[in-house]
């Protein structure tokens, strides 16, 4: 997929290629090139076939029972028993249902303007799925975040598209890609391309961060509380000498934030010239999956209409929210957040029953399709009854 980006969006600030991987990929090159004098590049699509094959949550997207989301509609105040529900709700999902994939909690504290002396934990929650056999310092990793704490005030606040249902979204995301990887890296293996050296490897990670929201007024130290402790942890943890990145934040190929989705009609503009291009994927992802009568959500127009946008059409102003104190480390970021925001927004109505699920459920799916395309997984994605049957198996062992 990468190989269809521009060259100046494909930079990160801390790659940096060893001499001895450098060699490797030379001598490589020559065989290839000895080998396939008209080798041509493709370009990873995924076919109408794999679109097809994107799961829908259905049921697990119901507001009161659904297995994914229900759980994560109360309040979820940093330091509370709600938001200890929701965390352990995420951490059982994935080592019951996902266990190849690697949980990282990583916690801070702070004090906040409403809460005096009293330091408030966050945890963000990291759940990371990298080729088996790769050094985690040479994988670049598709980021897909969604912050899952609540407002302090009003109280009993819910944040069903603030963001309850990102989270929701990205859990259904994960199980849907993860036989896709498994095969995929299979292949790999019994083809002997395991680690050769040629491409670049490839893994996912999904945050669920903590402490987003401001406790009293939205203010450079007063939000972003788990993202910003984030942030600068991970460029301060190097990765061994040697390796393809110098730090865990160099590994983000792209930072995916998703945040206020779940109502009806959203429109979300395209924000930041140098990731047009990763719009423009998503948004062809979406057309095509309107198409092909694949998406629920009875939209008039596109939920992603801007691929059309002009480099000149770019306004320098931007939502804040969590991707701020990665974009602020040089980390390009696809920010994916509806302007106007919900009207419901930071009020009492952001509940359940004003979620419009088949929009949640279609935001699921584009974002599923966006992630196996990035993945290279066209071909992998089994059957959608094949793998309800997989999960099913995955249950009754359990
Ligand atoms: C998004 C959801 N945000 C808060 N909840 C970020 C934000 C920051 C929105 C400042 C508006 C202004
Ligand atoms: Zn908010």
């Amino acid at each position: 997929m990468l190989r269809q980006q521009p060259l100046w969006a494909a930079g990160s600030s801390s790659l940096s290629l060893s001499a001895a991987r450098l060699a490797r990929l030379l001598v490589h090159l020559v065989v290839l090139a000895a080998s396939m004098p008209f080798a041509v590049a493709t370009y990873g699509t995924l076919s109408d076939e794999s679109l097809a094959r994107i799961p829908t949550a259905g049921a697990d997207f119901d507001i009161h029972n659904g297995k994914l989301l229900a759980p994560i509609l109360i309040p979820r105040v940093p330091g509370t028993p709600g938001s200890r529900a929701v965390q352990q709700h995420f951490v059982r999902f994935f080592q019951e249902q996902l266990p190849a994939w690697e949980i990282e909690w990583h916690n801070s504290s702070a004090k906040t303007p409403a809460t005096g002396d009293q330091l408030i934990p966050f945890a963000n929650l990291i759940f990371r799925r990298d080729p088996p056999w790769a050094a985690p310092g040479d994988v670049a990793r598709l980021t897909l975040a969604a912050h899952y704490d609540t407002l302090y005030q009003p109280e009993g606040f819910i944040g069903a598209t603030d963001s309850a249902a990102p989270c929701a979204m990205l859990m259904h995301v994960a199980r849907s890609i993860d036989a896709g990887l498994t095969a995929k890296w299979e292949a790999m293996k019994a083809a002997g391309e395991a680690g050769n050296g040629l491409e670049e490897e490839r893994g996912v990670q999904i945050m669920l961060l903590d402490g987003e929201e401001a406790w009293v007024k939205w203010t450079a130290t007063d939000s972003l509380y788990g993202s910003r402790a984030l942030a600068e942890a991970w460029e301060s943890t190097p990765y061994a000498p040697l390796s393809t990145f110098s730090n865990p934040l160099g590994s983000i190929s792209l930072f995916v934030l998703l945040d206020l989705l779940g109502a009806r009609s959203p429109n979300v503009p395209s924000y930041f010239q140098t990731t047009h291009w990763a719009y423009q994927r998503m948004a062809s992802l979406e057309k095509r999956m309107r198409k092909l009568r694949l998406l629920a959500s009875e939209a008039t127009k596109q939920f992603l209409p801007e691929s059309g946008k002009a480099m000149s059409q770019f306004a320098r102003g931007f939502v804040e929210d969590d991707h701020v104190p990665f974009m602020a480390r040089g980390v390009e970021i696809l920010h994916v957040i509806p302007h106007p925001f919900p009207s419901v927004w930071h009020t009492m109505a952001d509940t359940a029953g004003n979620l419009d699920i088949p929009t949640v459920d279609d935001w699921a799916k584009i974002v599923t399709a966006f992630t196996a395309e990035w993945m290279d997984l066209d071909g992998m994605l089994p059957s959608i009854p094949a793998q309800h049957e997989v999960r099913e198996t995955a249950k009754t062992e359990l």
